[in-house]
């Protein structure tokens, strides 16, 4: 039997193995959940060694660039009284060379009073059988403006149109875009275009870039420079710019304003692919999804005196995005 002293050192010894094994595991357990809880409420925006752990619990993936070939296109189109520029859309839209399980049609209808609806409807049914889309749809939306008839092109009425415009295109992206790689803006009436637009917009790789619009006279078919959106500042606009109030709206085209810029479309013929450029028009434009996703929308409120898609070119160049246009890849608006 052991002594009264042998058992008081025995029950002391197991006491402290107790005591040092209790606090191995609440120290290791405490460290852990340590960690874990400072890493989920205080994600540090670039990691470091300590805490590179903690990625695996971040469900964005870094984005990797997916080869052109495996790329995904949300083509999108917002719509007012279009119907008569439908068909024509549809029946070029069909023609493009891109596979179509790798394209996305969303399309958004505001404020409509012809039957924009039913006939997208019908034309979307008949594209459904020409092959297989990744995805198409169609949404609708009030804003409660309507323009008397004939004044859409009044300069009195611009500033407000292209706000509706703007929102209009915020809420058919923000309601479109999923996991896609490339978002191409194009305007309902743009009836002419290669039909490789996708595959050659793709492979120039730039976070946003126009094709250059014109127009051809009905009768005598004489080409003219339609987008002046697709513009690039000079010394003169650029003095002209501080000049301004800050809240003033800046639109091209009118002859009620001179902003002393240069123009994409004057730029036809130039021996150059690709130039920088300072403002653009969403008729034709493709964007990389990801400057979408990091804050690029269109401004309701002026950037740099400019909104819309204009607007939109100014934010994404501070945002430090490459903004360029394709002086000799032409596109042709239909002559309204
Ligand atoms: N959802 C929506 N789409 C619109 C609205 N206004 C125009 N659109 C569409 O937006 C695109 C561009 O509009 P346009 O009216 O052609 O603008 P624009 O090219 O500056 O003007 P035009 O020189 O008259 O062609 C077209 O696809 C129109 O159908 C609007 O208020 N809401
Ligand atoms: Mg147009």
């Amino acid at each position: 039997m052991p002594s009264r002293l042998a058992k008081i050192i025995i029950a002391l010894t197991f006491i402290t193995g107790l005591t040092v094994v209790f606090y191995i595991i609440s120290d290791t357990f405490h460290t852990y959940r340590g960690r874990k809880i400072a890493h989920i409420h205080n994600c540090p925006l670039n990691a470091t060694q300590d805490t590179l752990f903690l990625h695996s619990f971040d469900p964005i993936a870094t984005p990797t660039k997916p080869p052109t070939d495996k790329a995904n296109v949300l083509i999108l189109t917002p719509l007012k009284d279009a119907s008569a520029k439908l068909p024509q859309y549809f029946k070029k839209l069909m023609q493009l060379t891109f596979p179509k399980d790798r394209i996305s049609l969303v399309y958004l209808v505001t404020d409509s009073t012809d039957n924009t609806v039913d006939l997208l409807m019908k034309e979307v049914s008949s594209l459904l059988n020409n092959g297989t889309y990744r995805k198409i749809s169609v949404f609708e939306k009030n804003f409660q403006y309507f323009l008397q008839h004939g004044s859409r092109h009044k300069f009195s009425q611009q500033v407000q149109r292209r706000q509706i415009l703007a929102k209009s295109r915020n809420h058919l992206l923000f309601t479109a875009l999923t996991d896609e790689d490339w978002v191409l803006w194009l305007d309902v009436d743009i009836i002419t275009y290669p039909n490789t637009l996708l595959e050659d917009m793709i492979s120039f790789d730039k976070d946003v870039l126009s094709a250059n619009v014109f127009a051809r006279e009905k009768h005598t078919n004489t080409e003219y420079v339609y987008d002046r959106n697709n513009f690039i500042e000079t010394k003169e606009s650029m003095k002209f710019l501080t000049t301004l109030d800050e809240d003033k709206i800046l639109v091209e085209g009118y002859p009620e304003i001179t902003t002393h810029r240069n123009y994409l479309g004057d730029l036809r013929d130039i021996e150059k692919d690709l130039v920088e450029i300072d403002g653009v028009g969403g008729s034709c434009l493709l964007v990389r999804a990801d400057v979408h996703r990091e804050g690029g929308i269109f401004p309701t409120i002026p950037i740099a005196h400019q909104i819309e898609t204009e607007g939109f070119a100014k934010l994404v160049k501070k945002m430090g995005k490459g903004v360029y246009g394709l002086p000799n890849y032409v596109v042709y608006h239909d002559k309204t």
